[in-house]
């Protein structure tokens, strides 16, 4: 969403404890700003689009609002809680974690939590081999990159989240019997791999066939409504045309 000279809502000063009771609200609404594409914003969006929050999107105009955000970057999320406060929220994994910790899906203790950051983890080491190796290089190496890929990092990444998912019953879950942040970030993984597979390149080593496990949980996170109904939305097919064009697959 492109603008002019536009501004960003105001956090609220307060204190921590202001400030911390604040961000127990369960009806806040939230205001996002990202790029034209899905990149760093996307897991944040489709959080909030799971999570069934009330949220938009701010329009962009970088060069006046570069200044304006904490680290100089994208994403920014506005949260604007239930009595009128405005928390800014900051930093894509830090956004990502504080959404899911609000809508429960973080883990119900400590050792959940834990547990689903090993999953998080584990998914975002594929995600940046991905973006540095393939995303990253020139698109004549594209396709050798991407063939090298299939078979040098994802079949690793496969087996051993194979099993963690069959160790969990194979329910299309990696903790228990509900979605938390490790279905999701996963789920986004094998999405960007599908999405961005070089024109020429091998086919992605994960389908319904080949990891059954691993395509439940892709299936279950992609079909819960609200974040199926986002996925059909005229605005995500922006932003998938966005990313296309500026990553130009
Ligand atoms: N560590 C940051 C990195 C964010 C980042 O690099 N954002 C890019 C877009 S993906 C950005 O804002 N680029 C514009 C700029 O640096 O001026 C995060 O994960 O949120």
């Amino acid at each position: 969403m492109a603008a002019t000279n536009v501004s960003l809502p105001i956090p609220t000063k307060a204190d921590t404890t202001v400030l911390g009771q604040a961000a127990k609200s369960t009806d806040s609404t939230y205001k996002i700003l990202y790029f034209g594409l899905h990149g760093r914003g996307e897991l944040t969006r489709t959080l909030l689009a799971y999570s069934g929050a009330k949220w938009e999107e701010l329009p962009v105009d970088w060069a006046t609002q570069k200044d304006q955000t904490p680290f100089k970057c994208l994403p920014v999320v506005y949260e604007t809680t239930q009595d009128g406060t405005i928390l800014e929220l900051a930093e894509s994994q830090a956004i990502e974690r504080y959404l899911a910790n609000k809508y429960g899906l973080y883990g119900k203790n400590a050792y959940e939590t834990h547990k689903v950051e090993q999953i998080f983890s584990s998914a975002d080491g594929v995600t940046q081999t991905f973006s540095q190796k393939i995303v990253g290089v020139a698109q004549d190496k594209r396709v050798e990159e991407a063939n090298k890929f299939y078979v040098e990092v994802l079949p690793k990444f496969i087996g051993i989240h194979e099993a963690h998912l069959a160790k969990n019953g194979s329910n299309g879950h990696y903790l228990g019997n509900s979605a938390t942040l490790a279905d999701i970030k996963v789920a986004h993984l094998i999405d960007r791999l599908l999405f961005l597979r070089p024109k020429g390149a091998d086919e992605v080593p994960i389908s319904a066939e080949k990891t059954p496990n691993l395509w439940k949980v892709l299936e279950k996170v992609n079909s819960h409504p609200s974040l199926a109904a986002w996925k059909k939305s005229e605005r995500y097919q922006e932003l998938n045309a966005g990313t296309l064009s500026m990553f130009k697959f």
